[in-house]
């Protein structure tokens, strides 16, 4: 743990952790969504990682560029402007504090539904500024990724034998789903690395409790994955690229198969780190098991008791960032 500067010392939110850079990791999977062969590389990397790097997703570097600019311009404001669209409920804009459970981290973020009805007023007061442009910019994002996150989702029903393919996708495009979308600012910390050698941890270590997220930075790197054998790695940045994520109600419906990822995020020293996930849920009352026809291909019993998304949630609300939230829900 680090103090960071004279007056800040009175707050205890300048106590975040640190940690040592570690070694970048050039075997991130890199997979080509049009290769014949994706359903099969998909199902590997996330046996093997739970994460993969894809290219060649269709949605064009400008899309994502015109939502980074609008992001970034929200983060400018004043202190004063920013707080009007918080604090988060979990939605709204929120600056260092993470979930309601006492974590903290060196980042300021935006937190959405995916479904606008559900954004209280106070949320919307992000879009004031410039409420059309900001307002399209995310909603358009929103639409082409979660696109992506279907199209790898029925790549992944079919490299499972999953039956119908659009077992899990049809829990994205349900009009009831409760993803959600996130827009987040790592602002640098020079002074940190001066005084240390370490950076500051910006978002702490975590599994995400959906079914699939999908990342998209600028090319600030300072995203950590962690390795089967316990170990942590740096992930390269691309802007033009998605990292997809398994989480831990994927998991589950595979019965363990595919891995929910633990990662985190560092801060840079030098410059800001700007990414922006949307985090694919089925709707609340959604029975999260293994799916049945995964479980007729193979023996054996379901690792976990059943449960919905909404109990899942909630329980994960009780949470800090890094319990391990799948051990109250795995059969003894
Ligand atoms: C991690 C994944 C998503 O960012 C998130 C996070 C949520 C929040 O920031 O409000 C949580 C965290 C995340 C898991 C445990 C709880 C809830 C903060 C926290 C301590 C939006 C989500 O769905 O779960």
């Amino acid at each position: 743990m680090v103090v960071l500067s004279q007056p800040a010392v009175l707050d205890p939110l300048s106590i975040i952790k640190t940690c040592k850079p570690t070694s970048v990791f050039n075997g991130i999977p890199e997979i080509d969504l049009k290769d014949p062969e994706a359903k099969t590389l998909i199902v590997k990397a996330c046996e093997e990682f739970g994460f993969f790097k894809l290219v060649n997703h269709g949605v064009p570097l400008n899309f994502m560029t015109r939502l980074e600019d609008r992001a970034l311009n929200f983060f400018s404001l004043s202190q004063f402007e920013k707080d009007k669209a918080g604090p988060p409920d979990p939605f709204g804009y929120g600056s260092k504090r993470i979930g309601p459970n006492g974590d903290v981290g060196w980042i300021e973020y935006l937190l959405l539904n995916t479904n606008p009805h559900i954004n209280s007023h106070k949320t919307l007061a992000i879009f004031r500024e410039n409420p059309e442009v900001f307002r399209s910019a995310v909603e358009d994002y929103i639409l082409a990724v979660k696109s992506v996150a279907c199209e790898v989702l029925e790549l992944i029903a079919d490299g499972l034998g999953i039956k119908p393919r659009n077992a899990l996708s049809r829990l994205l495009k349900d009009e009831k789903s409760d993803s959600c979308f996130r827009l987040n600012h790592y602002p640098p910390c020079p002074e940190l690395q001066a005084l240390s050698g370490r950076n500051l941890i910006g978002f702490g270590e975590h599994t995400d409790p959906q079914i699939i997220s999908v990342l998209r930075s600028n090319t600030t790197s300072g995203l950590q994955i962690c390795l089967r054998d316990g170990s942590w790695v740096s992930v390269p940045s691309d802007h033009s690229s998605f990292f997809i994520n398994i989480g831990d109600s994927l998991q589950v419906m595979t019965n363990g198969r595919l891995r929910s990822v633990k990662h985190r995020v560092l801060t840079d020293t030098k410059s800001s780190r700007i990414s922006m996930i949307y985090f694919g849920a089925p709707p609340l009352n959604e029975k999260i098991a293994p799916l049945p026809s995964l479980m007729e291909q193979r023996e054996g019993e379901s690792l976990y008791k059943e449960f919905t998304w909404s109990e899942y949630k909630n329980s994960a609300y009780k949470s800090r960032l890094a319990d391990y939230r799948l051990g109250l829900f795995e059969k003894t």
